[in-house]
């Protein structure tokens, strides 16, 4: 897969490039990150790539022309290796990211992300070039290029071959639509600092592989009802995950 990205911060980029499961996808050239730097296309000699906003107040806006410039290079770049162009702004007025929209963006061959700096970019540059505005959330950052790196991370982890068995993505929170369950290792009973003895829950060293199944689920069902209620009421619940919310009814009365 193919990421082009408009960037003034190129080098933030080597954070996923360099660092763990998304450096050892793209040594494997499973995908790649192409930073265009709209500096590149600014028209003056102070390479000027933002002016203050028309009406006033705080901040600058990034300008159209330089970024459109920028888009049309990233465009020319999928085009000529065959793929659709398809523009991504990140904003928080966009369509909060979800694991839905991150394997249907997986399944492209190639992305364009804008990010955006300061207050953001002229409202004419993406009503001519940008097909969809993605948020990662509820709160603002100083740029878009975190929210790119979020996404080309979630998107990357979910292309064939990237994870292996050992860090496998079907058993992550929200595949089955559900939070993933806790997670336990050495040493069976642990005490930190002030706080009471822990153990590790009996079944989870039984070897009984049917009952740790069966566990694991219940408890990704009560995490999630406890934690996220809205995900369950979005789908609806299989045999096996009624049986067990009854039982776990069952067991609190
Ligand atoms: C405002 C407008 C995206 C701010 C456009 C970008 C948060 C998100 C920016 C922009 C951002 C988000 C830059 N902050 N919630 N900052 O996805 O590009």
């Amino acid at each position: 897969m193919r990421f082009d990205v408009i960037s003034l911060f190129p080098e933030m980029f080597e954070a996923i490039t360099k660092y763990g499961i998304t450096s050892r996808a793209h040594a494997r050239n499973i995908y790649s990150v192409n930073v265009i730097n709209p500096r590149d296309f600014s028209q003056d000699n102070h390479k000027t790539v933002d002016d203050r906003p028309y009406g006033g107040g705080p901040g600058m806006v990034m300008l159209a022309d330089p970024l459109a410039k920028s888009i049309n290079l990233a465009k020319q770049n999928q085009l000529g290796l065959g793929f659709k162009p398809y523009v991504i702004y990140f904003s928080p007025r966009g369509a909060v990211l979800n694991h839905q929209k991150v394997m249907a963006l997986s399944q492209m061959q190639g992305l364009i992300l804008l990010a955006g700096r300061y207050e953001g970019v002229d409202e004419r540059l993406i009503n001519a070039l940008v097909d969809e505005e993605v948020s990662i959330g509820d709160y603002v950052l100083s740029g878009g290029e975190l929210p790119s790196m979020a996404l080309i991370d979630a998107v990357v982890r979910q292309l064939p071959e990237v994870l292996g068995d050992a860090d496998s993505a079907v058993e992550d929170s929200f595949v089955n639509g559900l939070l993933d369950y806790p997670h336990y290792t050495r040493p069976e009973i642990l005490c930190l600092d002030d706080s009471e003895e822990q153990k590790v829950p009996e079944v989870l060293l039984s070897g009984n592989h049917a009952k740790i199944r069966e566990w694991r689920l219940k408890q990704s069902l009560l995490l999630t009802r406890a934690k996220r209620p809205d995900l369950l009421a979005a789908r609806s619940l299989t045999k096996e995950e009624a049986r067990l919310l009854k039982e776990i009814g069952a067991e609190n009365n």
